[in-house]
C-alpha cells in the first residue's frame, strides 16, 4: 500500500479553516517575541526520526502478545511501512535495522525500495543477545565478555559483519548494545568482564570504515537481573573514550534507574562531545517501551532543552545526534504508536526551540529559580502542535497523521494484502 499526496492534500483540506486560525494565532505571538516562525518550520521539517525497523510489528511480553494482523513480513514491506509513516508525517525519513532480523538479501533492490520511499538507512544494530540456529557458541554466558576466546570471536565477526551490510546499505553508524552481564552474585568477574568487552570493542571499531561512528548503548538490567557489564552512561563513555573519537555514547530513554536526571547526563556527554544519539521512548518503571512522551512529557522537553543548548554552543565538539525511536508495542497498532512518538519528539524539540536562553542563562547566573521556571515553563505550556502541523503540511504531509491513518484505512488494506496472521521479526 503507498499514500499519494493528493489523498492526504484533500483530507487536509477539510482540517485546514481550523489549522490556519491556531496557526495564525501562534505566529503572531512569536514573531511577536521576534522568533521567525518560518525558521522553525524548516528546523522542524529538517529533524528526521528513524523508525526502528523490529518496532513494526506487535512486541509482546513473557506473558503474551496479541497481534492486530497486516504486519510486515518481509525488510521490503518494513520498507513499506515506514515509507507510509514518512509520507503521514514527513519526519520519519530513516529506518534503523536490526541484524540477523533485516539481513537484506537483494542489496541493490533493497536501497531502490527504500529511495523509492525517500527513506535513508541510519544505524544497523548487532544483535549477540539471541541464538542463531546455525550458530556455533552460544551467548547464555555473554558474547564481547564471555570467558571463552571463541564465543568473543564469534561476536566479533557478527559485528564485523553488520558493518559490512550497513555499509552495503549506505548507514554510516553501529549500533552495540550487549546483554551481556550476572544474575547472580559472584557469579562474574566484573573486571575480567569488562577489559574482555573493551578488547573485543577495539577488534570492532579497528574494523570500522574511517567515516563511520561506533554508537554504544548501555543498560543497568534486564535480561540479567545481578550485573550488566555497560551498565550506565559512565561505562559507557569510559569504553567510548578507550577507543577512539568516532565511539560515542547511545542514551536509550528507558535504560536508567527510577528517577536518573536523564537531562543531565545529555548535558554531560554532549559537553564532552561524546553524545551519539538517542533510542527515543517512555517508561514508568523499567525498559518498558512505551510510546514517547506518553509518560514524562516534561522530562523530554528537558533533555531537548540540553541539547538545543548543546547544538547552539559553537564550542561544541559533538556531532549531530542520531535520533532514532526504540519501542515495542503491545496493545497500541505499531504504527499510530510511531506516529505518535514522532509527533511527542517533534514537540518537544520545537518547545525547546522556544526557550528564551539568554535570559534563562541570567535568571541562572542570579541565582533566580524562580525566574529561571517561569522562563523554561513558558516555553513548554506552548502549544506548538500548529507549528508541527504546518511543517508536515508544506511537506506535502498530513495534518493530523493519526488520523489520516484512520480515515484511509492504513492496517485493514494491509490486513487484506498480508493477512490476519503475518508475523514481523523482531521483538
Ligand atoms: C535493548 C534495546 C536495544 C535493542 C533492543 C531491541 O533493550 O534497547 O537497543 O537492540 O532493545
Ligand atoms: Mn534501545
Amino acid at each position: 500500500m503507498r499514500i499519494d499526496k493528493n489523498q492526504i492534500n484533500s483530507l487536509n483540506k477539510k482540517a485546514l479553516p481550523d489549522h490556519r486560525e491556531s496557526f495564525e494565532y501562534i505566529s503572531q505571538r512569536l514573531e511577536g517575541k521576534g522568533i521567525s516562525v518560518q525558521k522553525l518550520v524548516q528546523k522542524i521539517q529538517s529533524f528526521q526520526i528513524a523508525i526502528p525497523s523490529w518496532a513494526l510489528g506487535t512486541g509482546g511480553t513473557r506473558f503474551g502478545r496479541f497481534p492486530g494482523g497486516g504486519e510486515p513480513r518481509t525488510l521490503e514491506e518494513k520498507i513499506d511501512d515506514v515509507g507510509l509513516l514518512h509520507a503521514l508525517n514527513a519526519g520519519s525519513g530513516a529506518i534503523s535495522l536490526h541484524i540477523p532480523w533485516d539481513i537484506p538479501k537483494d542489496i541493490a533492490q533493497i536501497k531502490a525500495h527504500a529511495a523509492s520511499h525517500k527513506l535513508l538507512f541510519d544505524a544497523v544494530n548487532s544483535n549477540t543477545f539471541q541464538d542463531q540456529a546455525d550458530q556455533e557458541h552460544s551467548y547464555k554466558f555473554g558474547s564481547l565478555c564471555h570467558t571463552d576466546a571463541q564465543v568473543r570471536k564469534q561476536a566479533v565477526n557478527h559485528n564485523l559483519e553488520v558493518i559490512r551490510h550497513g555499509e552495503a546499505l549506505g548507514s554510516k553508524s553501529l549500533t552495540v548494545w550487549l546483554a551481556d552481564g550476572s544474575s547472580f552474585p559472584g557469579q562474574m568477574n566484573f573486571r575480567k568482564a569488562l577489559q574482555r568487552t573493551l578488547d573485543s570493542l577495539k577488534e570492532i571499531y579497528a574494523g570500522m570504515p574511517d567515516d563511520w561512528k561506533m554508537f554504544i548503548e548501555y543498560k543497568p538490567y534486564e535480561p540479567y537481573f545481578y550485573h550488566t557489564v555497560i551498565q550506565d552512561w559512565g561505562t559507557s563513555h569510559l569504553l567510548a573514550s578507550q577507543l577512539g573519537e568516532r565511539a560515542y555514547t547511545l542514551v536509550d530513554l528507558g535504560h536508567h534507574l527510577p528517577n536518573t536526571n536523564i537531562e543531565q547526563i545529555v548535558a554531560t556527554l554532549m559537553m564532552q562531545g561524546k553524545l551519539g544519539g538517542f533510542h527515543f521512548n517512555d517508561s514508568k518503571f523499567g525498559d518498558d517501551d512505551l510510546t514517547v512522551g506518553a509518560m514524562k512529557p516534561y522530562q523530554l522537553f528537558l533533555i531537548f532543552n540540553e541539547l538545543v543548548e548543546g547544538m547552539q554552543d559553537k564550542e561544541s565538539r559533538n556531532p549531530y545526534p542520531a535520533w532514532m525511536i526504540d519501542a515495542s508495542h503491545n496493545l497500541k497498532d505499531p504504527m499510530e504508536d510511531l506516529l505518535q512518538s514522532v509527533e511527542a519528539i517533534q514537540l518537544a524539540y520545537a518547545q525547546a526551540l522556544l526557550v528564551d536562553r539568554q535570559a534563562l542563562e541570567d535568571a541562572r547566573e542570579a541565582n533566580d529559580p524562580v525566574l529561571a521556571q517561569e522562563i523554561l515553563q513558558d516555553a513548554f505550556r506552548t502549544d506548538v502542535r500548529p507549528l508541527i502541523a504546518e511543517a508536515r503540511m508544506q511537506a506535502d504531509a498530513a495534518l493530523d497523521p493519526v488520523a489520516a491513518f484512520r480515515k484511509l484505512n492504513v492496517r485493514e488494506n494491509l490486513v487484506r494484502e498480508r493477512g490476519k496472521k503475518s508475523m514481523a521479526t523482531g521483538l
